[in-house]
């Protein structure tokens, strides 16, 4: 697509990453895609480089990788997705179709057309982060942890880079908000992981979600 670049941050997703970029490329025309590498050691890097992604490296976390694939980008749009499966090039699609009028539009599991098939586990979790992030910090989305987005570039060059971890979700929210980004919330559909095993740390994870929420208080 003309103005979008796809930024897929990556950690062993060999099986994964490969089918995905062409699916991607199906819906959404021959749009550039960049791989953010967090230092796999399987054949992630080789996969998507023969997809026809362009792969670049950083070993600081999801975050940083998040962070450096925007900055590499140079479309007025970047879209944002896990490479695991988790999230479709068919709502890829709808994403894309709904930036009208907006500066972000988040993938939710949390509004109407918006589910997850993540388990009774998992959708506790989002739902909890969801209720504790509205509840205690102004958020302008409800699915505060989706890592599925669709971000108009320029105004998140500036976004601050304090959290390490997927806790970089609700931090750029709070950023759209502070620079009064129109926010769009469009449902989508979580599946399970596709090939190997989840890199999600509950504990560390949960204490960086939490470091979060008492900083965007
Ligand atoms: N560059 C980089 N990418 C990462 C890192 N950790 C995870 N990722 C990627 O970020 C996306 C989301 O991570 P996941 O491991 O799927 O996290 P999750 O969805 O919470 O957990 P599972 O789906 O249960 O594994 C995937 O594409 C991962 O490969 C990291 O430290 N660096
Ligand atoms: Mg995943």
């Amino acid at each position: 697509m003309e103005d979008l670049t796809i930024v897929l941050p990556t950690l062993n997703e060999a099986g994964n990453v490969g089918p995905l970029i062409r699916a991607l490329h199906e819906k959404l025309g021959e749009t550039p895609v960049i791989v953010v590498d967090g230092g796999s050691r399987d054949d992630t890097a080789q996969e998507a480089s023969t997809a026809g992604a362009r792969v670049s490296e950083n070993h600081n976390g999801y975050a940083a990788a998040l962070l450096q694939g925007m900055r590499e980008a140079n479309t007025t749009w970047v879209m944002v997705l896990d490479a695991d499966g988790s999230h479709t090039p068919e709502d890829a699609r709808k994403l894309w179709d709904a930036r009208e009028d907006a500066d972000l539009v988040v993938g939710s599991r949390l509004v109407k057309g918006g589910g997850s098939a993540g388990g009774p586990f998992r959708r506790f979790l989002s739902r909890t982060l969801a209720g504790l992030f509205a509840t205690f910090a102004r958020m302008p989305a409800r699915d505060v942890s989706s890592g599925f987005r669709l971000y108009r570039r320029d105004l998140f060059l500036d976004a601050p880079e304090t959290a390490k971890f997927f806790e970089v979700q609700p931090t750029l929210l709070a950023h759209a908000r502070r620079k009064d980004a129109r926010v769009k919330e469009i449902g989508i559909y979580y599946n399970p992981r596709g090939k190997g095993r989840s890199k999600n740390r509950i504990i560390r994870y949960g204490f960086a979600f939490l470091g979060a929420l008492w900083r965007l208080r």
